[in-house]
């Protein structure tokens, strides 16, 4: 991208950009040594290698948009603004998590900031985003619905079904692909009759585009146009952004499907040390306010794990409130 940063937003969103990817990448790196730990259980999928996505997209987003996810998504609600705490709790299953604990990690909802969720249905968001795209278009409140999604998800008949009724109904609902180029161990190419994700939306008049997932402010721009068609016009639009996951699908994923020269080409396009380059040779920032951010980020998340560690169990009682029986 050839425009200076600050011709494009303010220092102030710029720095909190990069905030907001070193505590995500924090976050997760601290998640998976909870994990080794035993302190968290059960499935766990980080996100370290695709922060650009998460971070770029939510800052072009109005703050009452909806948004969803599938289920490798620690980064959106922390980006969203739930408290890093109550997510670190809620994955290590305690009282004080987002959820009461008993979400845990694919789960995490925060509908006062308009989280709607983590799915762990490969394609569960999709015919909810369109349901709460619908109600807002109903209630003219003039938000959209923003659904992430990895590409693993758009041979899913849900993908199909919520792309049509979107574009049948004229719905404001921001189709957001992360596509880091696998589904488990199955790369898109083998998964995929057209590997080009952005371009299946043609059998539904829904215009899309493709960007580079790598890179916090292409992400960001893409998102900030795209959310501002789909508000103006009360139609759907799909952004594919191409990214990658450094780490394996879950933790329980040695990862053997991916060369180590082909992890090593995306890791050297790491969104952050990227955008850390960029905001220093643009004289935004000095290497040791970027080490006072990282340090920041280190004492929050040292913080959560504390906070998730010093937290009381769900009561028994617990079991059968908030349920559907
Ligand atoms: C309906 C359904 N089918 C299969 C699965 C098993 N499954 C879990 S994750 C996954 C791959 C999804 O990949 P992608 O959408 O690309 O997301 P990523 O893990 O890459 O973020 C599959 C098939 C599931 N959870 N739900
Ligand atoms: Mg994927």
């Amino acid at each position: 991208m050839d425009t200076k940063l600050r011709a494009i937003l303010p220092d102030h969103d710029l720095l909190k950009m990069y905030e907001q990817m070193v505590l995500c990448r924090e976050f997760e790196e601290s998640c998976a040594e909870q994990y080794t730990k035993g302190h968290i259980t059960g499935f766990l999928h980080l996100y370290s290698g695709q922060e650009a996505v998460a971070v770029g997209a939510t800052a072009a987003l109005r703050k009452d948009d909806y948004i969803l996810s599938a289920y490798r998504e620690h980064a959106q609600a922390i980006v969203r603004g739930t408290d890093p705490r109550r997510v670190m709790a809620e994955l290590f299953g305690k009282s004080t998590g987002i959820c009461k604990g008993k979400g845990g990690s694919m789960h995490l909802f925060d509908p006062e900031l308009s989280f709607m969720g983590g799915y762990a249905i490969v394609g569960g968001q999709f015919p909810i985003a369109v349901g709460l795209a619908f109600a807002a278009k109903f209630r003219q409140e003039g938000r959209i619905a923003a659904c992430f999604f990895g590409d693993g998800a758009v041979n899913q008949g849900n993908f199909h079904e919520g792309l049509n009724w979107a574009r049948v109904w004229e719905l404001p609902v921001l189709f957001f692909c992360e596509n880091n180029h696998y589904g488990i161990g199955t790369s898109v190419e083998r998964s995929s009759a057209l590997a080009d994700i952005h371009k299946r939306t043609c059998g539904y008049d829904i215009p899309s585009e493709r960007v580079d997932g790598m890179d916090v402010m292409i992400v960001h721009q893409a998102v900030k146009h795209a959310a501002e068609w789909v508000r103006e016009h009360s139609r759907p639009y799909l952004v594919e952004a191409l990214t990658y996951r450094f780490r394996g699908h879950s933790m329980a994923d040695p990862g053997k499907y991916r060369a180590a020269a082909e992890v090593e080409l995306w890791k050297e396009r790491d969104p952050i040390p990227g955008f850390a380059g960029r905001l220093i040779s643009e004289g935004i920032v000095g290497q040791e306010q970027l080490d006072a951010i990282r340090e920041k980020a280190v004492v929050t998340v040292q913080e959560a794990v504390r906070f998730a560690e010093e937290s009381p169990w769900p009561e028994e009682g617990e079991v059968f409130t908030d349920i559907y029986v």
